[in-house]
């Protein structure tokens, strides 16, 4: 589902690399059974290949799309310093939905009486550090947010930003962190991101 911010991602960066795709809207938890019969471990995204093998992890799927290109097309940079920079970025990113996908399950799948608040507090200070960081780093280096010239830093910070803003508000406050909330808002209006939205949607293709 597009809930998930590690879906959303690979949906987004499918249509930049300009691979269509079909996508089935199936939840890890309300429709359990259903998924398992596509991929018993259960884990989104679930990225089903032509010959039907299916693989799994964001960023491997997103490596074998770019694979599939003939690697004509990529979303991450050659030159080894901005590799660097960009693979930097998209682990912080990656960082920050994993903590905030952490609080979300704590939140929602264990009962209060079982919930573990130096876990919760440790989870939410390497979640602030991830923002913080990446805060820093595009105050010093603005990410390009075209749907020709973003990356995938660009797409997996914005990806991660929207979600934590749609899932966790109150303990990332935007108000502290106006360049990612200025990366957020170009992102959000372009057309890969819009025909990708947060939430219980399927993508459609529309071009
Ligand atoms: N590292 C993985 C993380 C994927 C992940 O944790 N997805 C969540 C949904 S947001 C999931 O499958 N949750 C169900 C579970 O882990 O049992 C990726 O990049 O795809």
């Amino acid at each position: 589902m597009l809930d998930s911010p590690y879906v959303r991602r690979v949906a987004i960066s499918l249509q930049l690399l300009g691979l269509p795709f079909e996508h089935r809207s199936i939840s890890v938890f309300s429709t359990f059974p259903q998924f398992q019969q596509i991929n018993p471990v259960v884990k989104a995204p679930s990225f089903v290949c032509d010959d039907g093998e299916i693989l799994m992890d964001s960023t491997l799927i997103l490596e074998y799309a770019e694979a599939l290109t003939g690697l004509r097309r990529s979303l991450l940079p050659s030159p080894i310093s901005e590799r660097q920079h960009a693979l930097r970025a998209i682990g912080l990113a990656l960082a920050a939905c994993e903590k905030s996908v952490q609080i979300v399950y704590e939140r929602n799948l264990r009962p209060t009486e079982k919930m573990h608040e130096p876990w919760v507090d440790r989870v939410t200070g390497q979640l602030l550090a991830a923002y913080h960081l990446l805060e820093a780093d595009l105050m010093s280096r603005p990410l390009a947010v075209t749907s020709t010239t973003i990356n995938q830093a660009g797409v997996s910070v914005a990806v991660a930003w929207h979600f934590t803003q749609q899932m966790l508000p109150e303990i990332v406050p935007a108000t502290r962190y106006p360049a990612l909330r200025k990366l957020s808002a170009s992102a959000e209006v372009l057309p890969e991101f819009i025909a990708a939205p947060h939430g219980a949607s399927t993508y459609r293709h529309t071009g």
